[in-house]
């Protein structure tokens, strides 16, 4: 599980691969929000083949969920935690 702290700046990068030209991944955080392309959003697009980044500055601790909000992939195992602590 990803170990985070209140007030660490993290960056996650966010990658698809390209075996399935139409599966696109909304990927999606609870608990904290992070900065992507100029946004602030808990929720960032990921096209095949795609990368993005997203900037996180985390000030909501605990244990949270981060999966991709495409029904039959949160189904089939995108889904994770991570942790903030203080
Ligand atoms: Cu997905």
């Amino acid at each position: 599980m990803p170990e985070l702290k209140v007030g660490q700046r993290v960056r996650w990068y966010l990658m698809a691969d390209a075996s399935d030209a139409f599966d696109i991944h909304v990927i999606h955080w609870h608990g904290n929000d992070a900065s992507s392309n100029g946004m602030r959003t808990d929720a960032v697009q990921v096209l095949p083949a795609g990368m993005a980044i997203a900037d996180m500055l985390p000030d909501n601790p605990g244990i949270w969920l981060f999966h991709c909000h495409v029904n039959f992939h949160l189904v089939g195992g995108m889904i994770a935690r991570y942790r903030v602590t203080r």
